[in-house]
């Protein structure tokens, strides 16, 4: 059998706290741009955020914007250079809170750049605050009673909205809490990536994955939040399916 060996782009160690979705995303996506042949015509746009620890990881080309801002610097970075690959790396906060205008507006203008999505359903690095993903009843460092829908609103689905309204190229909510998501969901990176360098417009991966330090849960009891809670609030699955497949 082949030795698997690390992508090119994935640096190994890094800062993540064991259990953490964010790795096995990064090494997926990092997996996928070296497939496609793009390692050295890529940019990969980050702000703050867990997710800016990509950084001690990434040994590509990436570019750090404000918080909440990568899908603009994204763009810009994209209209300027339309032979690279494009792409955000971001947690739900920064991407679907923070950012949501950044986010949306992409989106809406149908901009030929990939926007990943780690959804933990909190603001984590900055000790779990309730953020548009967190769930109604979940409790945070900012809904200590629970989340109250009636007046912080519902989860956010910002893959479903680019569905309902918006002409997305391809959009997919995957996980990485076990082998079998993990292949899915880099299946989705996959199309994600091939979407874009077809020329066809605005891709979104999101990936829903587990806090287990701001959950304040074992990763044994996250995994079991995550597939008994999360999971009911946010299906997996492609939810924008490329025109044509
Ligand atoms: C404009 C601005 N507001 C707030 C902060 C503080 N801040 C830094 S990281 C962070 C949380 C990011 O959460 P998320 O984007 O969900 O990423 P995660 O840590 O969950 O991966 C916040 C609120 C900041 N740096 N800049
Ligand atoms: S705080 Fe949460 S999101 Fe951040 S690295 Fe740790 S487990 Fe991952």
């Amino acid at each position: 059998m082949a030795k698997r060996g690390i992508p090119v782009l994935k640096k190994p160690g890094g800062n993540f706290c064991p259990g953490c979705g964010h790795n096995i995303f990064h090494r997926l996506i990092c997996e996928v741009i070296e497939e496609l042949g793009y390692e050295n015509n890529q940019m990969m746009c980050f702000a703050i955020g867990c997710a800016c620890n990509h950084a001690a990881v990434f040994n590509g080309e990436n570019t750090m914007g404000p918080h909440g801002r990568p899908a603009s610097v994204a763009t810009g970075v994209k209209r300027t250079n339309e032979e690279m690959l494009v792409t955000t790396y971001q947690g739900d906060g920064d991407a679907y809170v923070i950012g949501l205008q950044d986010t949306f507006n992409a989106a809406y203008r149908n901009e030929r750049i990939t926007q990943f999505v780690v959804n933990n359903t909190c603001f984590a690095m900055t000790g779990g605050q309730m953020g548009w993903t967190t769930l109604p009843g979940q409790k945070t460092a900012t809904s200590q009673t629970g989340r109250d829908t009636d007046t912080t609103g519902a989860p956010l689905k910002f893959p479903e909205l680019v569905r309902n309204d918006f002409n997305a190229a391809y959009a997919a909510r995957g996980a990485v809490h076990n082998p079998k998501e993990i292949r899915k969901t880099k299946g989705y990176i996959r199309q994600a990536l091939e979407a874009q360098i077809a020329g066809e417009g605005y891709s979104i991966v999101e990936a829903v994955s587990i806090c287990p330090t701001n959950w304040h849960m074992s990763v044994d009891q996250s995994i079991d939040f995550l597939e008994k809670e999360v999971l009911g609030a946010f299906e997996l699955g492609e939810i924008v399916k490329r025109r044509g497949e």
